[in-house]
């Protein structure tokens, strides 16, 4: 038996948290066409009866502003420090195609690293010659120095098998495995409901507000039939928390209705949802309230990259 850790790292939305799932086979991290879906480490666990491969997601490096942003930042920093066996750099063709700054800028933080595989994503967005032109500007700039190439499609999984036979070569053998052998994931059950109603809020008010919004799980109390859910949609301002509860309540019911069919899958059990709409003025800026909330660890490291 080998294991091993991989870190997945790059630009917002380059599609870390797809390969993650379409690695697994499961929803595990949610993945949308908004930017700065990811918000927290999450481990993903692969287990095979001779490896176990830990994924780390992290969030998407991006330009940081406000507080919180710069917790998200400080969270990549944390895996690029962490050592792990392999690294993993996600990038969107588009953004090679493009030439977009964001590659150079994330190529001097990945430098350092050793034992990066380079991932273009998002393969099947593109014509074969625009592969060719992406792969000799990723040549220009120095990336195919920095490690291994893999052309793939998370969406479809092109490429993706091949990439994870050399991800478990980096494995080592460890005498057993890091954590249990059934385990998909480091977090708790309610972390998952939490995302499934975030992503749902995401999806149905799309580009309005998904970096306002905030989930916080108040009550879970699971019988043996059904599962009674309580949680708090937290928004920034006012003028938001009208978006999110909608004429006469009709989004907020929509948003109800699509947590509680993607939470039922999940636990497989019938799911009573009770959704509240709160406003924290300014959460994201609110070193009390983020530090209540998970990001403890995150804030004084944030506070130096002011
Ligand atoms: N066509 C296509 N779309 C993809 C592929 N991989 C990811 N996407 C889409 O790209 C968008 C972003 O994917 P995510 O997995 O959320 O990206 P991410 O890098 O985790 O983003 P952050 O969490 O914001 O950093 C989603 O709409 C995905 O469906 C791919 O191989 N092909
Ligand atoms: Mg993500």
């Amino acid at each position: 038996m080998k294991a091993g850790f991989a870190g997945i790292l790059g630009v917002t939305n380059a599609g870390k948290s797809t390969i993650i799932n379409n690695i697994l086979g499961e929803e595990l991290s949610i993945a949308t066409p908004v930017v700065q879906t990811t918000r927290d480490l999450i481990k993903g666990i692969y287990n095979d009866d001779d490896y176990q491969i830990v994924f780390i997601d992290t969030p998407g490096y991006h330009k940081h502003g406000k507080l919180f942003e710069k917790c998200l930042l400080a969270q990549i920093d944390q895996v690029i420090n962490d050592e792990n066996d392999v690294n993993l750099w996600i990038i969107d063709i588009k953004n090679l195609l493009d030439e977009n700054e964001s590659v150079i800028e994330f190529r001097d933080l990945i430098s350092k690293l050793s034992n990066v595989l380079i991932v273009i994503n998002k393969i099947d967005l593109v014509e074969h010659s625009e592969l060719d032109s992406a792969l000799k500007y990723a040549e220009k700039i120095g990336i195919n120095q920095i490690g291994k190439i893999f052309p793939v499609s998370a969406l479809t999984g092109e490429g993706v098998g091949e990439l994870m036979e050399k991800i478990k070569s980096y494995a080592v053998d460890i005498g057993g495995t890091f954590y249990p052998q059934d385990d998909l994931s480091d977090r708790p059950q309610r972390f998952f409901v939490s995302e499934f109603i975030r992503k749902s809020v995401i999806t149905e008010t799309f580009q309005e507000l998904p970096h306002s919004v905030f989930i916080l799980l108040e009550d879970f109390k699971e019988e043996e039939n059904i599962v009674h859910i309580e949680a708090k949609i937290v928004v920034e301002r006012q003028s938001q928390k009208g978006i999110v509860v909608g004429k006469k309540g009709s989004m907020i019911k929509k948003i109800g209705i699509k947590s509680r069919i993607a939470i039922e899958e999940f636990v497989g059990k019938k799911v009573n949802l009770q959704l509240f709409v709160k406003v924290v003025k300014n959460w994201s800026k609110d070193e009390l309230f983020l530090s209540r909330h998970g990001y403890r660890d995150f804030l004084k490291s944030a506070g130096r990259k002011k």
